[in-house]
């Protein structure tokens, strides 16, 4: 039986990532005298690595672009990463990023149904709660019994870490809970951790390969916008 719903973030609750995550990435960058810039395409490719720090070492490894003279790259990655958080933020205040279609009307009814709710996600901590109170009111994060984010594990997705102790937190089987991703590094990590998982696409992820998910939408709908099926049973 079906007790509660995992929420990947970006991508799935909320189009976070070009006009959000790079643009942070990039505002950090510059605030930093570098000359890095991420650009749409750029960052898609970069999106291959999950957790900002570690994009940022990737694209270091990846690009070998300019850097300062640095004594401890983790140490300096981790600070870059920190100034990026803090513009997220901002653009989370500031109100940019809506939630993506039907996800407000599925936690609605999800709750006046009693279904247990968490989060499942490599973002950091600040930003999932940054985008629940900007989107769904101060109290919001109190409605998800566990947020599961950022370096709560040390290995991100698709690792199946972050499914295998958001269950074990909360006392579930894997089939007693289902999954909402957008990625194929997202679909790795919850099938690894044999947790159902159904797609919502976007523009970054409708080319990723969804192997092992129950059904991919384009979006979870809401009246008047109603999500299509792309592969698995439609939705009732
Ligand atoms: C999301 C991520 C995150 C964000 C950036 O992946 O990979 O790294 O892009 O967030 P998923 P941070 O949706 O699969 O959880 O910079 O805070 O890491
Ligand atoms: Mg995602």
């Amino acid at each position: 039986m079906l007790k509660a719903i995992l929420f990947d973030v970006d991508g799935t609750m909320a189009d976070t990532e070009r006009d959000g995550h790079r643009v942070a990435f990039n505002l950090a960058f510059r605030e930093a005298g570098l000359d890095w810039r991420w650009d749409v395409p750029t960052y898609g490719e970069l999106l291959a690595v999950t957790g900002g720090k570690e994009r940022i070492r990737h694209f270091i490894d990846t690009h070998a672009p300019a850097l300062p003279a640095i004594d401890d790259l983790a140490s300096w990655i981790a600070g870059l990463h920190k100034a990026k958080t803090a513009h997220y933020l901002e653009l989370l205040r500031r109100g940019e990023i809506p939630l993506r279609p039907g996800v407000k009307r599925l936690i609605d009814e999800a709750r006046a149904s009693g279904m247990r709710l968490a989060i499942t996600t490599t973002t950091t901590p600040e930003n999932v709660t940054g985008l629940l109170r900007a989107t769904l009111g101060d109290d919001s994060p109190d409605w998800f019994e566990l947020i599961a984010a950022g370096d709560i594990v040390p290995a991100k997705k698709p690792a199946p870490d972050i499914y295998t102790w958001t269950l074990e937190k909360m006392g579930l089987a894997a089939n007693e809970a289902m999954a909402l991703e957008d990625s194929a590094n997202g679909v790795r990590s919850a099938c690894a951790a044999n947790v159902p998982v159904v797609v919502t696409i976007n523009d970054y992820t409708a080319g990723d390969d969804f192997e092992g998910a129950i059904a991919v939408h384009t979006q979870l709908g809401e009246p008047g916008n109603p999500a299509e099926t792309v592969a698995g049973p439609a939705p009732d």
